[in-house]
């Protein structure tokens, strides 16, 4: 096992950042922010691996796969967050730290937003502040 090999996991619909809802959002699409966490972890000296998917099967799969592979998670579940108690449960069944990151603020927004069910898994959160958000989760993986 590398100790130090991070999975950053995208979920449902983050594939079509970039083509709209910027203000919401951003503007930088799925393959700048993934080239952004890769750049990040070659100067932090880590590997990454990255992974998308919709499908909420797909994502608690890879979750559970990832155990001999990787050191930690950082994990935007996108609308997921809100809803699934099953990637809630694979989370909670791996033992690695978690990060979950929002590239928005999730408690400036609509109600059912505001309510995290896999943010119990996760040993920090970072909301609102965008692609940088991933960078900051890198940093603290490191740090931890
Ligand atoms: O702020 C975040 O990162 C979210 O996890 C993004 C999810 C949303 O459901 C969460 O509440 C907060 C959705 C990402 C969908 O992104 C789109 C981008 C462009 C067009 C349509 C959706």
């Amino acid at each position: 096992m590398n100790p130090k090999k991070i999975l950053v996991i995208h979920g449902p619909n983050l594939n079509l950042l970039g083509k709209r809802e910027p203000e919401i959002y951003g503007k930088d699409t799925l393959e700048e922010i993934e080239a952004a966490v890769k750049k990040k972890a070659e100067s932090l000296g880590i590997a990454v691996e990255t992974f998308q998917s919709n499908h909420e099967g797909a994502l608690i799969d890879r979750v559970q796969s990832a155990g001999d592979d990787f050191s930690g998670i950082v994990i935007n579940p996108g609308a997921f967050t809100h809803t699934s108690v099953a990637l809630l449960d694979a989370l909670l069944a791996v033992d690695l730290p978690v990060i979950e990151v929002h590239l928005s603020n999730i408690h400036r927004r609509e109600s059912f937003r505001q309510h995290s069910y896999t943010a119990k898994a996760a040993i920090g959160i970072i909301a609102g502040l965008g692609t940088r958000g991933y960078l900051l989760a890198l940093e603290a993986m490191v740090d931890l």
